[in-house]
């Protein structure tokens, strides 16, 4: 049986990623492959729990090492439980963010150097990288006017709009420099562009 593939979506607040989930498990249903759908931070009781302390957590302070180790300990808690059992039995794996994500808010973000973040991705992953990564790409005012006509804000979504400023070179710039594996899709196009733009990189890509 062949190992499945490790797809993973990115972006700034409100660029659609959890939208185009639908779309992807859509396409990937029926081409008849079977895949799970997760997230990060999260994915299992302790990712989850520990996502709940990152995101909503008001009542201390996290330094931001903290912030980078939580990351990791949900995301080795996540592999270990489900993400590496579900790709070594042939089942694909969508997650919504992953390590492209450290880099961008805690590297970008936070301002923590980039072999910090390197070390532990190695240490956690070891050669695990996804196969296949879809960044959703949006102005910031416009993705932040997005998900701010949601519920309360969240720790991250109380940034400065430079923080996310930051945190979308990142991504682009990590794009620029994996053009193959990191696909920019264009989030401020209406939601039947995005899901075009969508199925031709799938579609590539199987
Ligand atoms: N984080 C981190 O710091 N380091 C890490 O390593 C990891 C994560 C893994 C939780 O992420 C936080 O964790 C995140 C980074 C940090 N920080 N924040 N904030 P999350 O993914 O759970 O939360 P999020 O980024 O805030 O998701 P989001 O705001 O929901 O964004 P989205 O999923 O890209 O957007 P959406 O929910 O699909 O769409 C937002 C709204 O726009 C919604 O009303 C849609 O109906 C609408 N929408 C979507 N697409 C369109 C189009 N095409 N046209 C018009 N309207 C649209």
């Amino acid at each position: 049986m062949s190992r499945g593939r490790f797809l993973t979506l990115e972006g700034v607040e409100g660029a659609g990623k959890s939208t185009s989930l639908g779309f992807i498990q859509k396409i990937l249903g029926s081409a008849g492959i079977p895949h799970m759908v997760t997230r990060e931070p999260g994915g299992t009781v302790l990712g989850e729990a520990l996502r709940e302390i990152m995101l909503h957590s008001d009542c201390t302070p996290i330094c931001t090492d903290s912030e980078l180790l939580m990351m990791f300990a949900a995301r080795a808690q996540h592999l270990a439980e489900r993400i590496r059992p579900a790709l070594e039995s042939g089942t694909w794996v969508v997650c919504d963010r992953f390590t492209d994500a450290t880099y961008a808010y805690q590297g970008g973000g936070r301002g923590i150097p980039d072999e910090r973040i390197a070390a532990l991705e190695d240490w956690v992953q070891g050669s695990l990288r996804p196969d296949l990564t879809l960044l959703f790409d949006i102005a910031v005012d416009q993705g932040l006017a997005r998900a701010g006509q949601r519920s309360t804000p969240d720790r991250f979504e109380r940034e400065k709009r430079e923080f996310f400023e930051r945190v979308r070179q990142r991504y682009l710039a990590a794009a620029g420099r994996e053009p193959g594996r990191i696909r920019v899709i264009d989030g401020a196009l209406p939601p039947a562009g995005v899901e075009d733009r969508i199925r031709a990189v799938l579609q590539e890509f199987l």
